[in-house]
């Protein structure tokens, strides 16, 4: 008998992928977590029925949500990562020596345990002195802050669920609030191509367009997630996303990488005219 993980993409389309065995299912508070070893994709982690990242594309998700910014900002000392229990977003930040202290907030203490046993890949620097865990909701948590952040990743799952209020008006307003004045927010910004997924990205987009001076959209190509095509925020401050990029400086950090270089970083943010379209429809 063969098994298969098979994700809703649509009501009309679903994408599917061989499993071996399934390594773990449990239920949280809030949310079921499955973890999978597949032949093609490696391990998968899924949530509520929805692919978190697999083995084999999951560095490009978590290079373009780290590097991009970090390319940009010239003096990151402080980092607030929301989500991101699986500890990829971690493991990338952890390569920058001049980085003082990353607080990570999640919210389900679960998902970073069972990241830690089966998921080694991405759990991997949680022991890194800079780390800090805080298991609370990110909204409440970043609601207490103030001028205090070079750079917030907001690394959620979808806007259904826990991860809803991390795409609202409050929680971008609060994060603007939590930055230094020169501070940079990159997030999650879900997919152009199905029309759900296109919806929570015109709302996140319009939000964070109110709440931050400058607001751009960049995308990547993450096989696993909805028609594979993929989009970031950066919203800022003050730091223009190519214009600020300082790539010398980037390049010099000699930080090995499988998906982003400097010149990939000025390509990622010319999107497609439809994609261009839906943006300005709610700027
Ligand atoms: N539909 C998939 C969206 C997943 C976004 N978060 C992934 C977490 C990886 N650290």
């Amino acid at each position: 008998m063969e098994l298969w993980f098979t994700e809703h993409h649509s009501e009309w389309a679903k994408f599917s992928i061989k499993v071996e065995r399934q390594l773990y299912s449990g239920r949280s508070e809030f949310q079921r977590i499955d973890v999978y070893e597949t032949s093609e994709f490696g391990r998968i982690l899924a949530i509520d029925g929805f692919i978190m990242l697999t083995e084999r594309d999951e560095f490009i998700y978590h290079e373009m949500i780290t590097h991009v910014p970090m390319a940009v900002h010239p003096n990151v000392r402080k980092v607030l990562v929301i989500g991101a229990g699986d500890g990829g977003t971690v493991r990338e930040l952890s390569r920058y020596p001049a980085i003082e202290r990353i607080d990570m907030v999640e919210i389900d203490e679960l998902v970073v345990e069972v990241c830690k046993k089966y998921l080694p890949q991405t759990a991997s620097r949680f022991d890194d002195v800079r780390v800090r865990l805080h298991f609370e909701d990110g909204l409440k948590f970043v609601r207490r802050k103030s001028d205090e952040y070079d750079l917030i990743i907001v690394d959620s799952t979808d806007p259904i669920g826990p991860g809803e209020g991390l795409f609202t008006k409050e929680f971008y307003g609060n994060c603007f609030k939590a930055l230094k004045n020169d501070g940079i927010m990159v997030n999650q910004h879900e997919s152009p191509f199905y029309e759900g997924d296109r919806a929570n990205m015109q709302r996140a987009h319009r939000r964070i367009v109110e709440s931050f001076p400058i607001s751009k959209v960049y995308q990547a190509h993450i096989p696993t997630y909805p028609s594979g095509h993929w989009l970031f925020g950066f919203a800022s401050k003050k730091y223009h996303p190519i214009k600020d990029l300082n790539a010398d400086a980037w390049n010099l950090l000699g930080i090995k990488t499988r998906y982003y270089n400097t010149k990939l970083h000025v390509g990622a943010f010319a999107l497609p005219t439809y994609v261009e379209e839906y943006l300005r429809d709610v700027e």
